[in-house]
């Protein structure tokens, strides 16, 4: 596995040379600042590998090339966003980055309703709590007929847990999930939220899935004669969300997904603390069955409840196997190396570290401050050193 960190461009507190120093090789990184739609010039993508170059490192992945949200619900401009998105594929690969991971999540990106939650030792962790979800649903957006989707349990629930929250709380939670967390190229204000979601109104899970593998096949072409290697993510949390259905949860969404668009080209992003939210996620069952297509891997861990609660876990702990998912790794690369493949190494990086030690007193983006991936990627080079000593 390359050894990979996010890097969020030069704004981002966590510099280059930190990343360096916490060993990594491989950055992964994208143009936050183009519009979402707009092509990726050729100028703009040297000039940003250029500063990782000169740092002593490779912009190896990018995370992400957003999708339009026209394409998603495919109307609007969504012919000239597919066309746009081609050119920036091209010109990534003619700049020698063909590995690109995106998302197919409808309006919001991933969503926590928590993002400093203390923990016991002293450490803070992203968390979701659906009685806060369901109450910013029910009480705070307050979407048209969302009661009818809760029961009666699950209504009082939420409704007693908003009576709790005070105006800072209710800014404070309304500003996690709808704000955009780093890496969604999409922020909203309140009043915009509810018509974002109106627009799903009338697509089905049905419909959103097969919006996706239109949108691919229509890339596939683009994607084998450039060599990109798309990997989509998986959706974060992995189940709807105010009502508009989700279509990279489970591993029957990655079997439809996957038979409709066979190209090898057509990837995935194997995440372990997404698909990991589900009791129902067989991970190590996915991963061997798609183990050809997994390009990039974001591993780190998450710890559920009964209720459907979870928060980050570290990446060892929690109710990921992480020693089953980077030994399925480390065996794929080697079945890849022997029969030949040049891109038998893929492309590692913790995802989500705690908020701990200096970078408690520090302005972070939440889950990507430094110090907590700089513990999960140690662990996890530890774990694949050991692992691969056996192989
Ligand atoms: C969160 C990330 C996601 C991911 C996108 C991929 O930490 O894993 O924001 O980058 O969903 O498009």
């Amino acid at each position: 596995m390359i050894e990979s960190f996010r890097w969020y461009g030069p704004n981002d507190p966590v510099s280059l040379s930190d990343i360096r120093q916490a060993g990594a090789k491989n950055v992964v990184s994208a143009l936050h600042y183009i519009p979402n739609g707009m092509v990726w010039g050729i100028d703009e993508i040297k000039s940003h590998q250029k500063l990782i170059k000169k740092a002593g490192l490779e912009w190896g992945v990018v995370e992400s090339v957003p999708i339009h949200e026209d394409i998603k619900q495919r109307n609007g401009d969504f012919e000239k966003y597919t066309k746009n998105y081609k050119k920036t594929l091209e010109n990534l690969a003619s700049c020698g980055i063909v590995t690109v991971c995106y998302n197919f999540m409808p309006v919001l990106d991933w969503t926590r309703t928590h993002l400093y939650k203390p923990l016991e030792d002293g450490s803070t962790a992203l968390a979701f709590q659906v009685d806060a979800m369901r109450a910013f649903d029910l009480f705070i957006l307050n979407r048209p007929k969302a009661e009818n989707e809760y029961s009666v349990e699950e209504f009082n629930s939420a409704k007693k847990y908003h009576k709790t929250l005070k105006i800072n709380d209710v800014n404070r939670l309304t500003e996690s999930i709808i704000a955009g967390l780093p890496g969604a190229e999409e922020g909203y204000a309140l009043s915009q939220f509810n018509d974002c979601i109106k627009a799903y109104k009338h697509l089905n899970k049905k419909d959103l899935q097969q919006h996706l593998i239109l949108f691919l096949k229509d890339l596939v072409p683009t994607l084998e004669s450039s060599r990109i290697q798309m990997c989509i993510h998986p959706d974060d949390p992995p189940f709807s969300l105010f009502g508009i259905p989700r279509v990279v949860s489970t591993a029957d969404d990655l079997d439809v997904f996957f038979e409709a668009v066979p190209s090898l080209y057509n990837g995935l992003t194997f995440c372990t603390g997404s698909f990991g939210v589900r009791p129902d996620n067989d991970l190590l069952a996915m991963f061997t069955k798609h183990a050809s297509r997994i390009n990039f891997l974001h591993f780190r861990s998450t710890l559920r409840d009964q209720m459907g609660n979870f928060q980050e876990a570290n990446h060892l702990e929690g109710d990921v196997d992480m020693y089953s998912m980077v030994k399925a790794a480390l065996k794929e690369e080697f079945k890849r190396k022997s029969s030949g493949r040049a891109d038998w190494v893929i492309p590692m990086r913790p995802d989500h570290g705690h908020q701990m030690l200096d970078d408690l007193q520090k302005i972070t983006n939440p889950g990507y401050s430094a110090i907590g991936r700089l513990r999960g990627l140690a662990e996890l080079r530890g774990l694949a050193t050991a692992i691969s000593r056996t192989l």
